[in-house]
């Protein structure tokens, strides 16, 4: 029933208003899954391939979509995702692009879910879920590669923890990104947004940090529950690697400075959630401060792992962070994420499912934190193709009961 009867590719617009790759997935029995691959800016140095949409798409149809017509069953998602391996024959997916390959590997199963007549999360395992569910982490104000001219911190996130349900943390999230608006505007600090649909004013960390608490007391006396706060400092992107420094607007911290200054932030802020807060390349320095903080906050590796079971096990081997960042396109197949989030669980690290800054209306990453029993998903807290997601949690949850 699942056999796959056509794979059809097509180039369509991403939130930045690049190419990116659209996938259909045809199945015998007339299942149909569609999925578009996102795509980012502060890219980890590790991540699989992604080629320009257009060369992209004509790689996969030579070299991959020929294995999977007629050949693999949708239903199967293993099989797919090691036949496209099979078809690109590089570690990276530099063949066929990575784009290409996660577009084909998601839509594979959602033709496969939509044989079964099955919501994805269930298809993905999502049956035996408990009542938890994802906390949605809102991206309210930032900046690094994602706008111009604004924090060198590349994301300022609220953590709804206290949320009674998905849809008051979608709302309160949403509450938080307009209490920022109405403080800026108070201040007559004129902003716009940037990639993620954050706030990207021209302000230092200083002043953000304290805007984004500001902000989050303001809501959390109305909603009633507790908001926390997180942050994703993209640090390889500060991080000078001949100097040995991180390089801020206003200073440059040495490793020990770095793991001094993320340590106090945490304990200042009550920081629930960091992520990336050293170079990719130091695992080292992420053990140590995991060491020191990792009892009372998640430290998350995006760069650092990239969604890649050979970097986890390497992280796992030295303690370096206690969670991993899952982004399908950075590792090219949802097989790949299963293995990255079933190797940090038996480890004790935590699975935070995470949208792109270059995003399309593509749902498939909220189906799979909650397939996964994710603690949080990482998908911005406005804007069509982040509320594509953020609505997609809510009616999960109302279907679900
Ligand atoms: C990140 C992501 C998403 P990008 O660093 O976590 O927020 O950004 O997609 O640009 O890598
Ligand atoms: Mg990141």
């Amino acid at each position: 029933m699942t056999l796959v009867t056509d794979v059809r590719l097509r180039r369509v617009l991403d939130s930045r208003g690049n190419p990116t790759v659209e996938a259909d997935v045809l199945t015998e029995s007339g299942g149909f899954g569609r999925a578009a691959a996102p795509s980012g800016a502060s890219t980890g140095e590790y991540e699989a391939i992604e080629r320009p949409a257009n060369e992209a798409i004509a790689a996969a149809r030579e070299r991959a979509v020929p294995r999977l017509v007629g050949e693999a069953y949708a239903g199967n998602q293993r099989e797919v995702d090691a036949l496209l391996r099979a078809a690109d024959g590089t570690d990276d997916f530099s063949e066929i692009g990575a784009n290409s390959a996660v577009a084909i590997s998601m839509a594979a199963a959602k033709a496969g879910a939509d044989v079964l007549g099955a919501p994805l999360f269930q298809h993905l395992g999502g049956a035996f879920r408990g009542e938890n569910f994802p906390i949605p982490l809102g991206n309210v104000v930032g900046g690094g590669e994602h706008a111009t001219d604004a924090t060198d911190i590349q994301e300022f996130l609220v953590a709804p923890v206290g949320a009674p349900n998905v849809a008051d943390a979608v709302f309160a999230n949403a509450a938080v990104h307009g209490e920022v608006a109405d403080l800026l505007e108070e201040r007559g600090v004129p902003s716009g947004k940037g990639d993620e649909g954050a706030w990207a004013p021209s302000i230092d960390d200083a002043e953000a940090f304290e805007l984004v608490e500001h902000a989050v007391e303001t809501v959390e006396a109305d909603v009633g529950f507790e908001i926390g706060f997180g942050l994703d400092v993209a640090a390889a992107e500060l991080y000078d690697a001949d100097a040995g420094v991180y390089e801020y607007s206003d200073t440059t911290r040495d490793t020990d400075e770095q793991i001094d200054y993320i340590a106090d932030l945490v304990a200042e802020y009550d920081l629930v959630y960091v992520e990336d807060p050293l170079d990719e390349n130091d695992y080292e320095a992420f053990a140590e401060l995991t060491d020191r903080v990792g009892e009372r906050t998640l430290i998350c590796g995006d760069d650092l792992f990239v969604t890649n079971t050979d970097r986890l096990a390497e992280g796992i081997e030295q303690g370096a962070a206690n969670s991993i960042l899952i982004k399908p396109n950075q590792i090219g197949t949802l097989t790949d994420a299963f293995d990255a989030i079933e190797l940090a669980t038996r480890n004790g690290y935590e699975s935070v499912v995470s949208h792109r800054s270059g995003e399309t209306e593509d749902t498939t990453i909220a189906h799979l934190a909650v397939a996964t029993d994710a603690p949080y998903v990482k998908t911005g807290a406005v804007g069509g193709e982040r509320t594509a997601k953020l609505n997609e949690l809510i009616r999960i949850a109302d279907d679900a009961t």
